[in-house]
């Protein structure tokens, strides 16, 4: 699953830093001359992003996407990505190997400059699309310096060589150690556990890139296997994943739980002024905007140019055709772009030899010259289906008008909330216990499950910067319903009114004012039981339908009661999971385990005030996970299935997830 929670106690936070400039004797004079990868691993976030959960993907990411690069110039159709039991990880492809041959100026093989060298892997082949910033593209150089072990092994003119390296510097020279009549590049690497805070990779985030890359790069075939695990044949985890379709089948995956308004996918692939264009597109019944934009094979999460490309065109072209057909004749208000994108699910990948990106996250194109190559394929080819298909027209302008016609309920509903919360001064929800602090950055809110437990956290916390908002019962499930109806909804009004943020301006229907934001951590907290788990991910739903911004930027956390107390006479432990919970029986029991006795909990209800204090709002003690959308296509396919009206979907999902989950049915 790709909406991860991630492990974290409030006081690990901190672990880990890089040791600063004085205390490892680099100043700022001789970062200037280090040379290459030495600056890899004094400063590792600013080539990987960060060192954490993230940062360790991201190595297997940058040596996939280097086979990646050898399938687009023609070269491989087979990258192997293993998972080894001791999170070590091997990437092989058939391509046709890197080049070992002795370079003059250097005097050294090739492969050693590829390896060891920063950004040197893109001097070999320049006339495939590397990216120059971003992300990936720093290089395979850079996973060297940043594993404590890495080896390569390269097939190539009938030879098998090899070079082994310790945090990016070689242990031997480049050796031939055999022969073959294959080509490829084998590359196996163990992450240094001194740079990176965590070292155990998820089977689930890697696949979920590899599902992806599969889409956006048709016709190679990448496979998963996870050396750690077995299945009940005894065969370890494996997953393979090849698309002959490409994008067209990567909308129809994304909306495999959705109802379809076309029978097909639009699909355009063209190029323009020397940009390749990819797009894929398909209406659903649903009121949610879906659309997901690459360059270069990397998610453009803050979108750019070629997004803005794909819009000015839909909607030009989409609002023309529905002008001329007269279908607008009876319409009241004017249609807004908006419109034109409600229930609209679509993929557009774009190539582009000399990305510029930008934005806080440098996911957003910058390339100005893109918007009117995207702007054209799509304009042109959507022009022609519309003529050709005026069924599916006609049910796509029909879909436009009730679009329009329900943002402007929405609009109604919205401001009807945000009036009456300024009339009634200030307008805290009457439920919310707030706390004194008034510096977002130091305030916390705790989103409770039931009136009840909602009443011991208030006791429980601390309230200089703790503030509670008991929610009754299941809130309204987002993903069914329009958008007017949720103002309606009693528990999302409190929760939009508590957390300070409205949707909607004047100019934008789908701004947030999140500057406003009243706590920058909100924590939900639910019984550990089904019902419990279904409520958190109805109120996850929420956020991410309505406040994205507010996952993204690692406001949301889920708060985790423990599972068990085990006591003796005064002494007593609590315990998240059975091992942790055997362990302190072993312990307080000191093997005479008679008089232990062990308290399985069911709800928040069964503790008092002091002992939620201790183990689940105590930043001291607690643990939270924090919510993050690794990727953001792959999250929308869950919320949409979990949410949705399909059962046996969701019923495999659980089953299939359930060992992850501390689910007690
Ligand atoms: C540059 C030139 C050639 C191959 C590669 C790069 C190459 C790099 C990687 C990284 C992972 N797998 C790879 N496969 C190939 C070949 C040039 C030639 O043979 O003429």
């Amino acid at each position: 699953m790709s909406v991860k929670t991630t492990e974290l106690v409030d006081s690990e936070l901190e672990t880990k830093k890089i040791m600063s400039e004085k205390e490892n004797g680099y100043g700022a004079e001789s970062i200037t001359v280090l040379e290459g990868l030495e600056a890899v691993r004094l400063r590792p976030a600013m080539y990987i992003g960060d060192t954490g959960l993230r940062g360790l993907h991201h190595l297997v990411y940058e040596v996939v996407d280097n086979s990646i690069d050898e399938a687009l110039a023609g070269y491989c159709k087979n990258i192997e990505v293993f998972i080894h039991t001791d999170n070590s990880i091997t990437v092989n492809d058939d391509g046709r190997g890197i080049p070992t041959g002795i370079m003059k100026k250097e005097n050294k093989s090739a492969l050693e400059i590829v390896m060891t060298v920063l950004h040197a892997g893109g001097k070999f082949n320049k006339d495939t699309y590397k990216v120059s910033g971003g992300l990936h593209g720093v290089g395979v150089s850079c996973v060297n310096a940043l594993s404590i072990h890495l080896k390569t092994v390269v097939q190539r003119e009938g030879q098998i060589f090899t070079q082994e390296y310790s945090k990016g510097k070689p242990l031997y020279d480049v050796k031939v150690i055999g022969k073959s009549d294959k080509t490829g590049t084998s590359q196996t690497f163990l992450p240094d556990n001194t740079i990176f805070t965590e070292s155990v990779y998820h089977y689930d985030i890697l696949t979920a890139r590899l599902r992806e890359l599969a889409y956006l790069n048709k016709g190679v075939r990448l496979t998963i296997t996870d050396e750690r695990e077995k299945n009940e044949k005894g065969e370890f985890i494996s997953d393979s994943f090849f698309s002959e379709g490409g994008l067209k089948e990567f909308v129809l995956y994304l909306d495999e739980n959705r109802e379809k308004l076309i029978p097909e996918p639009i699909y355009m692939e063209s190029e323009k002024n020397g940009f390749p264009v990819e797009v894929a597109m398909l209406y659903n019944s649903s009121y949610t905007e879906n659309l997901h934009s690459y360059v270069n094979n990397i998610n453009t999460h803050e979108g750019g140019t070629h997004l803005a490309g794909f819009r000015r065109a839909l909607t030009r072209t989409l609002k023309s055709y529905a002008e001329k057909s007269g279908m607008l004749a009876k319409m009241k208000f004017e249609i807004d772009g908006d419109d034109f994108r409600e229930g609209l699910t679509a993929v557009i990948s774009v190539k582009v030899a000399e990305p510029q990106f930008e934005g806080q996250t440098k996911t957003k194109l910058g390339n100005k010259e893109v918007i009117g190559a995207v702007d054209t394929v799509v304009g042109e080819m959507l022009n022609n289906f519309l003529e050709e298909h005026p069924k599916e027209a006609k049910v796509i302008v029909d879909k436009v008008i009730l679009a329009a016609q329900a943002r402007h309920a929405a609009r109604k509903a919205r401001e009807l909330v945000q009036r009456k919360g300024a009339l009634t001064g200030g307008g805290l929800p009457g439920k919310l216990a707030d706390c004194s602090e008034k510096d977002p950055f130091q305030c916390e809110l705790f989103l409770v499950e039931g009136d009840s437990a909602g009443g011991t956290a208030k006791q429980g916390r601390n309230r200089n910067f703790q503030a509670v908002l008991p929610l009754r019962g299941k809130i309204l499930n987002v993903e069914k319903a329009m958008e007017y109806k949720i103002y309606e909804n009693e528990e999302i009004k409190n929760i939009y009114t508590a957390l300070g943020v409205f949707k909607g301006t004047a100019e934008d229907d789908r701004a947030l004012n999140i500057e406003k934001l009243r706590y920058h951590k909100i924590v939900i907290m639910c019984d550990a039981d089904v019902d419990g788990s279904h409520i958190t991910t109805l109120i996850l739903t929420f956020f991410f339908r309505y406040m994205k911004e507010l996952i993204e930027n690692g406001h949301i956390y889920i708060a985790t009661p423990p599972l068990y107390l085990v006591k003796k006479g005064k002494e007593q432990r609590y315990a998240w999971t059975e091992e942790e919970r055997d362990a302190a029986i072993a312990e307080i029991g000191k093997n005479g385990k008679d008089n232990v006795g062990v308290q399985r909990y069911k709800g928040l209800g069964e503790m008092n005030a002091e002992q939620l204090w201790e183990t689940t709002i105590n930043p001291e003690s607690r643990k939270l996970r924090k919510v993050s959308i690794e990727s953001a296509a792959e999250a929308d396919r869950i919320f949409s299935m979990l949410m949705g009206d399909d059962v046996a979907p969701r019923r495999d999902f659980i089953e299939k997830n359930a060992r992850y989950a501390n689910i007690d049915a």
